[in-house]
């Protein structure tokens, strides 16, 4: 097969900037290692910027996101009994909205079909060839045969396991790195959400985070060591945890239910730059990962998909090359932002094991200077709110 852009990866950076490339007339493929239902099978972020709302706008794809979605206007950071309610709206004039990946997936997954995106689900072992070359191609593997895509660009959207940045030799970029030493463990339920707005805590027993997705779904989540296992945590164990870490005041409203997804993700920051070589262009977690305290990471792919999809309709409508140089640079200047947002609320929200009273002072002296001041605020505000493009 011979194409212009061959995308890894049918996740949402994969699939944004595919429908993107269609609708400029480029021609592209998506492969996808797994199939569509398992890719839909995983839960992850819920919280959208403006930055994706607007891209689901410009692909003519936000018809359920403008229905469905929930336009949050404030979120909540609690520590013990005090809630600091950062009021973005106000501080701003902007706001967030709470809608799912995994329907956000749905909605790009669905217009495939209909507008000619192809994807090829279930292409095994994914190789990268010649990406120095201005002729690079891709191989993998279907239904017993070994299949090749000649192609001008490859974009990898392939998340942080796969091929595609690992095609980069080492010495031609720098890995930044930093692990944490906890995981979040994540319950979804259909119940009633405890708050109408997102509350983030930090308690003696460790980080609670109170989430949605829709009036009826609850998305919940605690922080617990590396070592833990998802079967010592029984439901009951987990609503426990969050009753006494939420507080007394969220606690009274959490209503209880059967888990239909618990998981346990680790906590890493993580950035490759730079995020293109050669013919190859990185997208979204295939660069770079945020711990998910300040709900990043899918945001800062639709920013990556927007910066990548203007770069290759400059190059492939006006042979613009500069534009295909420049696209690391730029994408990286709002990645580092959001590394540093994600980080430092992380640092402020969670109990690290090697902390001691020095560090909570800090936490704690951090929390009133943004109790007390509304700079402090609109900073917060304007970062979660997300910047701009
Ligand atoms: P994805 O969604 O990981 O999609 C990558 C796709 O590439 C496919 N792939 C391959 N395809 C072909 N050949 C191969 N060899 C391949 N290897 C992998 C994968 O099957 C997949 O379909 O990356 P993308 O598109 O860059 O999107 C990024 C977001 O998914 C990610 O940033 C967020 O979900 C991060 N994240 C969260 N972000 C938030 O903002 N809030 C959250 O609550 C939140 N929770 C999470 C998360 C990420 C998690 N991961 C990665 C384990 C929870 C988890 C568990
Ligand atoms: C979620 O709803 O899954 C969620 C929300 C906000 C975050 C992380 C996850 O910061």
């Amino acid at each position: 097969m011979k194409t212009q852009v061959c995308i890894i990866g049918a996740g949402p950076a994969g699939l944004m900037l595919g429908h993107w490339l269609r609708a400029e007339g480029i021609d592209c493929v998506v492969l996808e290692r797994v199939t569509g239902d398992y890719v839909l099978g995983r839960i992850r972020a819920g919280v959208l910027e403006t930055v994706t709302v607007d891209l689901m706008a410009r692909l003519g794809l936000d018809d359920r996101l403008k229905a469905e979605g929930m336009v949050h206007d404030g979120f909540n950071l609690a520590d013990g009994d005090r809630l600091i309610r950062i009021d973005i709206a106000e501080l701003t004039g902007r706001h967030v909205v709470v809608y799912g990946q995994t329907e956000l997936t749905r909605d790009l997954m669905a217009a495939s079909e209909p507008r000619g995106l192809e994807v090829i689900y279930e292409a095994a072992n994914v190789a990268l060839h010649e990406i120095e070359s201005d002729a690079p191609h891709v191989t993998y593997e279907k239904d017993g045969r070994t299949h090749r895509v000649d192609c001008r660009i490859i974009v990898g959207c392939d998340g942080f396991h796969g091929p595609s940045r690992q095609a980069i030799p080492a010495s031609a970029g720098t890995a930044y790195e930093k692990v944490y030493p906890f995981g979040w463990l994540g319950i979804l339920a259909d119940v009633p959400p405890c708050n109408h707005e997102l509350i983030y805590a930090n308690h003696p027993r460790g980080f609670a985070l109170a989430s949605m997705r829709s009036a009826e779904r609850s998305r919940y989540y605690v922080d617990v060591p590396l070592t833990e296992k998802l079967e010592d945590w029984p439901d009951e164990r987990i609503w426990d945890e969050l009753a006494i870490r939420l507080g007394p005041q969220a606690a009274a409203h959490i209503v209880r239910g059967p888990s239909i997804e618990k998981s346990i993700a680790p906590l890493r920051s993580f950035v490759f730059a730079p995020m293109r070589h050669g013919s190859l262009l990185l997208c979204g977690d295939a660069a770079h990962i945020v711990p998910p305290t300040g709900a990043k990471g899918l945001n800062l792919a639709a920013s990556d998909v927007i910066y990548a999809a203007q770069a290759l309709t400059a190059f492939f409508t006006h042979g613009d090359h500069d534009a295909i140089a420049g696209y690391s640079d730029k994408a990286l200047k709002r990645v580092w932002k959001s590394e540093r947002f994600s980080w430092s609320l992380t640092k402020l929200m969670h109990r690290f094991p090697e902390d001691g009273a020095f560090e909570r002072a800090m936490q704690v002296a951090e929390l009133d200077y943004i109790a007390s001041s509304r700079a402090a605020q609109t900073s917060i505000a304007e970062n979660y709110a997300g910047l701009p493009v």
